[in-house]
């Protein structure tokens, strides 16, 4: 009984590439392929979630390390935030030990995949040496009027003691994203990044991402909202000129109705005199967000002049205008809007149609009945005075100058509010003095260190009077510091540079480098970070180019792929909690890490789902030790060996073809096709071993090929099997296969694919179980199109390699 002992062979191995240095990255190399997981939080644990992260970075960086290329492939720990502070609550003792602690166990947890990773590039998001950046940015960013303090309206965690930004709000019923509370709304002033700044570019530069998934671009799209339109005056009697801001200014004809948001100052002056209005704006700024449906405003008995027909038009405060979108006032048009349609059939407000479909737009404009429904297509107008017949584009345009209005972009990302009330963050480095105001902590008193952790129910900075108080910078008076921590995804919102210099204590990092290094070629992690970590990433990264930091580095990620999830066997989320969380510790202790990687990238390409499956593991960790055994079998002379001519002619081609398919399959990042041709490859290499005496030369280079094309995924067992077959040095760094196809061999396969295709094709259709087994001339009624393949005469040897029930057919043929 030949196999290997995972539990010996990993940590085994793991020392001998620590020892050699296999996954350092010299701070001279030019332009190393930068592979970038995002970092975990150090939560103590590693679920599957990040399993399957981690392993399709590590064998991407393993596959680009063996072709040669230098890579940069470093790990750290995003290791702020509120679950630390809760934890130390709950088990009585201080954020910073837990969280140390619970790095201890990830590294454990990390090394024993074998993850290869430049540890000498360890960054902590909560040591001083790191945080420090953060506050010396958040200088440099306000120097630049990129920081403001605003007073605003905050989504705020009654459990959690802390304000969200939005993008920390989930689902519909407005939970919490870490603690699932619903949450309240508090109003406060806050630090703020005006993230808005840098709007346009951030949309229009997603065009440009071509690297990127096109969900996670449309998401930042919509997030980032950008809509172009115009802004028009309307007269109000009495109350002046209000602008509007519109995208339909095509439609100004059809306008029935003016609608002033709750928090709109001419809605509060009409207040002043109007109870009933008064009244209004109180309970709809008091309800909660979803409160109110889209009918719900009151009309002020006031009129507005449509610049355009010069009519009045009643004013309504309606709840579905939002004060802080445009300019808080619309124009409505019921019947090419279907909230204003939805409006106005509630208050009884006509409806007047002023666009009718176009004659290419495939639709008979008798159909369309605005007052059943609004009609909110582009097309062309009518009952718009001298106007009718131009198309909506052309009304658009001509409008801007013909009523006066002004051409306006309007976007509904916000700026970005980084205060949080609580303890384990990076300290604003802000002093507040009773006569001077704000005051910056000057450079060389960075970093603001976090003083000793108290328990309280709210903010423990706020408790540390010690640590407050201090002398103003400026008059050298009484002040208190700043007791506001950052949000931690300030934190990670440039971690990618630091890992180039991880050590400078001059700059938070090396300029020179990153123009050399940047941007990040390959970076992984999930889609739930689509908007907030991902887009603000790419502000840090303009606003430092901008200052400097970064010479011509606009866009942080070159390349980004978001695995899919692991689901539980029984097909839901895997959780970390519930029953159907399968161990990642566990499969090590019980198959090894390879068998948990081989598994994992087998399943599925690294952008799908896959369900776990004990079938699965067992499959991947027999193919492990079949693919050891063959090898140790033939290094111990038990493999017969004779010279014996087509054969090995054909499984060289075949050895030659799975080397280019594999390694193009890894490019592209579908593993999980290389690895299917992989083991084609070694379940090849066993038939032929069974039917015949084997070319030694030939037999060998299988293994070694098959073992180089799987060192990415299963590097510990390959390192094994490289040193039966008496292999020079580490696999880790014995380089990557040729992979050249034969040239007159792709043509050939790809007849045998497209038949079996074909084939597949109609077995589906017919509704036959197995379709491989039919394929390869299971099936009677199958056999000649299978045969049909192997006619050619080249490929009767293949043919007959595949399935020893194909003999027949390719000697018939
Ligand atoms: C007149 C109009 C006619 C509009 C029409 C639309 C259709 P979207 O549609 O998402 O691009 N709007 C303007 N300010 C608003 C505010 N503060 N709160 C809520 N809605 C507001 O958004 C642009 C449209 O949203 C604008 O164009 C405006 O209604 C409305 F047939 O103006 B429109
Ligand atoms: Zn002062």
């Amino acid at each position: 009984e030949r196999g290997f002992d995972h539990t010996e062979i990993e940590p085994a191995w793991q020392d001998e590439w620590d020892e050699a240095d296999v996954f350092r990255i010299p701070d001279d190399a030019e332009d190393p392929a930068y592979v970038l997981a995002m970092f975990p939080y150090t939560s103590g644990n590693l679920h599957m979630g990040h399993v399957r992260n981690y392993t399709i970075t590590d064998a991407y960086a393993r596959f680009e390390r063996l072709r040669g290329e230098d890579v940069l492939h470093p790990m750290g720990w995003d290791s702020f935030g509120l679950p630390a502070e809760n934890a130390a609550e709950e088990r009585d003792t201080n954020p910073r030990d837990w969280t140390m602690d619970c790095i201890d166990s990830m590294t454990e947890q990390f090394k024993s995949m074998g993850f290869g990773y430049d540890w000498e590039r360890e960054i902590t998001t909560c040591d001083p040496d790191y945080y420090r950046w953060n506050q010396w940015l958040f200088k440099r960013f306000r120097e630049e009027g990129l920081v403001e303090r605003q007073a605003s309206e905050l989504n705020w965690c009654p459990s959690c003691e802390t304000v969200l930004a939005d993008e920390q709000v989930e689902g519909e019923d407005e939970v919490c994203w870490r603690c699932e509370t619903p949450i309240d709304t508090r109003e406060m002033d806050q630090w703020f990044l005006t993230i808005t700044d840098y709007a346009e570019e951030l949309f229009e530069a997603l065009d440009e991402l071509d690297g990127w998934p096109n969900n996670v671009r449309e998401m930042q799209r919509n997030w980032i909202g950008k809509q172009e339109g115009a802004s028009v005056a309307f007269e109000i009697p009495g109350y002046g000129e209000v602008d509007i801001f519109t995208t339909r200014l095509d439609t100004i004809y059809g306008a029935t109705y003016f609608s002033l948001a709750p928090g709109h100052p001419v809605a509060r002056e009409i207040a002043d005199d109007n109870d009933e209005v008064a009244e209004y704006i109180e309970m709809a700024e008091a309800a909660e967000e979803d409160d109110l449906d889209v009918t719900s405003g009151v009309f002020t008995g006031e009129y507005a002049i449509n610049p355009a027909t010069g009519e009045e038009i009643p004013v309504y405060v309606a709840d579905y205008v939002l004060t802080d979108i445009g300019t808080g006032a619309l124009y409505a048009v019921p019947a090419h809007d279907d909230r204003d349609h939805e409006f106005a059939t509630a208050h009884d407000i006509p409806i007047q149609q002023v666009v009718e479909p176009t004659e290419d737009a495939g639709v008979d404009p008798e159909d369309i009945d605005v007052q059943e429904a609004a009609y909110t297509e582009d097309g062309v107008l009518v009952n718009s005075g001298e106007f009718d017949g131009l198309t909506s584009e052309e009304a658009r345009e001509r409008f801007v100058e013909e009523f006066d209005g002004e051409a306006r972009t309007e976007y509904n990302l916000r700026d970005w509010g980084i205060s949080r009330q609580r303890y384990w963050g990076t300290p604003i480095p802000m002093i507040h003095c009773d006569d001077c105001g704000y005051v910056e902590v000057p450079d060389e008193d960075l970093p603001v260190e976090l003083p000793e952790f108290v328990q309280t129910t709210g903010n423990p900075l706020d408790a540390a009077e010690e640590w407050k108080s201090v002398d103003c910078p400026d008059c050298g008076g009484p002040a208190h510091r700043e007791t506001d921590t950052m949000d931690t995804f300030v934190d990670s919102s440039w971690y990618f540079l630091r890992f180039l210099s991880p050590d400078l204590d001059d700059a938070p990092f090396d300029t020179e480098r990153a123009d050399d290094w940047m941007p990040v070629d390959q970076y992984v992690g999930g889609i739930e970070h689509a908007v907030m970590h991902l887009l603000y990433a790419r502000f840090f990264t303009k606003v430092l180019d901008d200052v400097d930091l970064l010479d011509g580095v606009r866009e942080p990620f070159e390349n980004l792929t978001n695995q899919g999830m692991v689901l539980g066997e029984d097909g839901n989320k895997m959780s970390k909690s519930g029953d159907n969380g399968v161990s990642p510790a566990r499969i090590v202790e019980e198959y090894g890490a390879d068998t948990a990687r081989l598994f994992i990238m087998e399943a599925a390409q690294p952008e799908k789902e896959f369900a776990w499956s004990a079938e699965g593991v067992q499959s991947a960790s027999d193919f492990l030790q079949s693919l050891y055994t063959v090898a140790s079998e033939y290094a111990a002379g038990d493999v017969s060996t004779g010279d014996d001519g087509t054969i090995a002619e054909y499984v060289d081609r075949e050895i030659a073809a799975t080397a280019a398919k594999a390694t193009e399959e890894y490019e592209d990042f579908r593993f999980n096709h290389a690895l299917q041709a992989v083991r084609e490859l070694v379940s090849l290499l066993r038939r032929y071993r069974d039917v015949t005496a084997v070319d030694p030369d030939t037999f060998e280079d299988g293994l070694v090929t098959a073992t180089k094309l799987l060192a990415p995924v299963a590097p510990h067992v390959g390192e094994e099997i490289w040193e039966e077959l008496g292999g020079e040095g580490l696999l880790a760094e014995a380089g990557w296969p040729e992979s050249e196809a034969p040239t007159d061999y792709d043509l050939e396969r790809r007849l045998i694919e497209d038949t079996r295709e074909d084939v597949r094709d109609i077995v589906e259709t017919v509704g036959i179980e197995d379709p491989d087994a039919i394929t390869l001339g299971v099936a009677p009624a199958w056999k000649h199109t299978v045969a049909d393949v192997a006619r050619d005469a080249d490929n009767v040897v293949p043919a007959v390699m595949q399935n020893e029930n194909l003999q027949q057919y390719g000697e018939d043929a």
